[in-house]
């Protein structure tokens, strides 16, 4: 513990005097006398001029919660490069189904009014309902969603106004969102947005509920490298009825009728939270935070999952998928974890990946010894218990909280989605957090690092001091830590590989981190600086020359 004191303030000792307050304020150790966990500052302003691993409000809204929605079109307005940069980034794949045909999927297209200096002198407003008569015209989407980049905010372009009079037009909803990228500190402020607008506009719109006995949503999955589809598998062969995956290769119709199934999970807490808990203040459907990342972790979901609908055939399908699973892929991980076994990883992901990917590697025999988020609130880290003291900050005083009233028509109890007697129910929630995510925090063993927003310095120190073998990072930092001979993980996209949630995705994510762990190649860089020999001086001048 002691030791893990001294090596913070040796790094804090590098800063001036204001940013050392700052930064300390972001940073915990977990220590076996703090029964909770310590405050930690999260979701304030990054220090100017400091390298952070943040994305920004457009890229929460856009690039995470509303583009995946496959067969809605999704406008940037903005300049070319917001649309250009954030086009194919994220893989969030989708593929055509029964009520979407291949030809109305539209999440690998990249649509943009890419202004010029001529349309934020005068205005972008008019190239914007060109577009989507254009749009229209072309593809005839079921549905469009404009995006906003910061020049709008700024040169105050009325997109609300735009969007209201091209749905008049076509008769086809078109949604506006004011997800400026300055609105938020980060992406979660995005987030947010499309959380709101999405609820106020879309869900419940529809009213075809999926046959079935227990029909649920997967909330805050997003399909990255096919992890939704991982997960709709074993929930199918439980005996569930995935009604919508929000939104990782949902379609439009699917949120339309998201209020009508028994019970939202919610993978995601960060990014979707907002819509979980407007769900159930205004249709009364419970939700209950899973974690289908870890084998471990998976079977308790679905274990936790089945109690909550009280139906022996559902718990003993249950138990069947997860003896079979399990089963099947145990001698090929236990190969993987010869190698893994007892090895030190570092998890830097956006808000909710670094506590979900310590139960997988805890199932390889891995640790994880400092952790962080990006861009998560204190109720990621610290539980949602915090909530009523979190002051309101940046983001909040930007963006609204809707405060929903129960639907007249479609208000239920929880205990009436579940089929379940009031003390039935009662007694559920003493046995399964309905409702509540408990954070990052309870997962971290004794003198282990959990740290908010942090940024390249601080990284290049902790990999010095605490020496990992592997670091699961974001799409910036995964260099430094190749740079420095450690191999890394990038834990958005994946580096192109996954599924990594669920049976299968273990299997895939177990050879991938084994394959990092046993290259030699990150032990053979040595960079120019650090070579012994004297570089040719004659060879460079040829080569500038050449
Ligand atoms: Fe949720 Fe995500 Fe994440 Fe996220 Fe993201 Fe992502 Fe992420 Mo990249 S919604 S918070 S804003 S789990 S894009 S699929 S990997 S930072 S940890």
């Amino acid at each position: 513990m002691d030791g893990m004191d001294t090596t913070l303030e040796e790094i804090y000792t590098q800063y001036p005097e204001t940013v050392k307050k700052n930064r300390k304020k972001h940073i915990v150790i977990k220590s076996k006398a703090d029964e909770a966990c310590p405050q930690i500052e999260a979701n304030t302003r990054t220090i100017p001029g400091i390298i952070s691993q943040r994305g920004c409000a457009y890229a929460g809204c856009k690039g995470v919660v509303v583009a995946p929605i496959k067969d809605m079109i999704t406008i940037t307005h903005g300049p070319v490069g917001c649309g250009y940069y954030s086009w194919g980034t994220r893989r969030n794949k989708a593929r055509a189904d029964s009520t979407t045909p291949k030809d109305k999927i539209y999440s690998q297209l990249c649509f943009t009014t890419d202004m010029q200096e001529p349309d934020i002198v005068f205005g972008g407003d008019k190239k914007l309902a060109k577009m989507i008569d254009e749009l229209v015209a072309a593809f005839h989407p079921r549905a469009i969603n404009i995006c906003s980049t910061c020049p709008i905010g700024l040169i105050g372009d009325d997109i609300g106004a735009v969007a209201k009079a091209a749905t008049e037009r076509h008769g086809i909803q078109v949604l506006a969102y004011a997800c400026e990228g300055y609105k938020g500190v980060s992406q979660s402020a995005g987030h947010h947005i499309a959380n709101n607008n999405i609820m106020q506009n879309v869900i419940g719109k529809g009213n075809e509920r999926k046959p079935g006995k227990h029909v649920i949503n997967i909330l805050g999955e997003y399909n990255i490298g096919g992890d939704g589809w991982e997960q709709e598998r074993i929930l199918k062969d439980c005996g569930y009825t995935v009604n919508c995956v929000m939104t990782g290769d949902a379609s439009y119709e699917d949120i339309k009728n998201l209020h009508l199934a028994d019970l939202n999970l919610v993978q995601c807490h960060r990014s979707i939270n907002y819509i979980a808990e407007m769900m159930e203040t205004r249709y009364g459907i419970p939700w209950l935070k899973v974690n289908f990342v870890g084998i471990e972790a998976t079977n308790e979901s679905l274990r936790q999952m089945a109690k909550c609908f009280n139906d022996p055939e559902l718990e003993k399908q249950t138990e069947d998928v997860i003896a079979r699973e399990t089963a099947r892929i145990e001698p090929a991980l236990e190969q993987f974890r010869k190698i893994c076994l007892g090895k030190k990883a570092f998890a830097f992901v956006g808000g909710s990946r670094s506590h979900h990917y310590q139960h997988l590697l805890k199932d390889l025999g891995m640790e994880v010894v400092v952790a962080g988020y990006e861009f998560a609130h204190r109720d990621d880290y610290e539980g949602r218990q915090v909530i009523p003291t979190i002051k309101s900050d940046a983001d909040s005083k930007n963006i609204p909280e809707l405060h929903l009233k129960p639907d007249e028509k479609l208000f239920r109890e929880g205990n009436e989605y579940l089929s379940l007697s009031k003390e039935q129910f009662e007694a559920l929630k003493k046995e399964v957090p309905l409702n509540y995510y408990e954070g990052m925090y309870p997962d971290m063993k004794n003198g282990d690092i959990m740290i908010d927003d942090c940024n390249h310095y601080e990284l290049e120190e902790l990999i010095k001091k605490l020496k990992p073998d592997l670091i699961f990072t974001g799409v910036r930092d995964k260099y430094i830590a190749e740079k420095m001979g450690i191999p890394a993980k990038q834990m958005h996209s994946y580096d192109y590989a996954g599924p990594y949630a669920g049976y299968n995705g273990a299997i895939n994510f177990a050879r991938d981190v084994t394959h990092a762990l046993s290259t030699p190649a990150w032990k053979m860089i040595v960079p120019p600086w650090e070579r012994k020999e004297e570089p040719d001086a004659e060879k460079q001048e040829g080569a500038t020359h050449a």
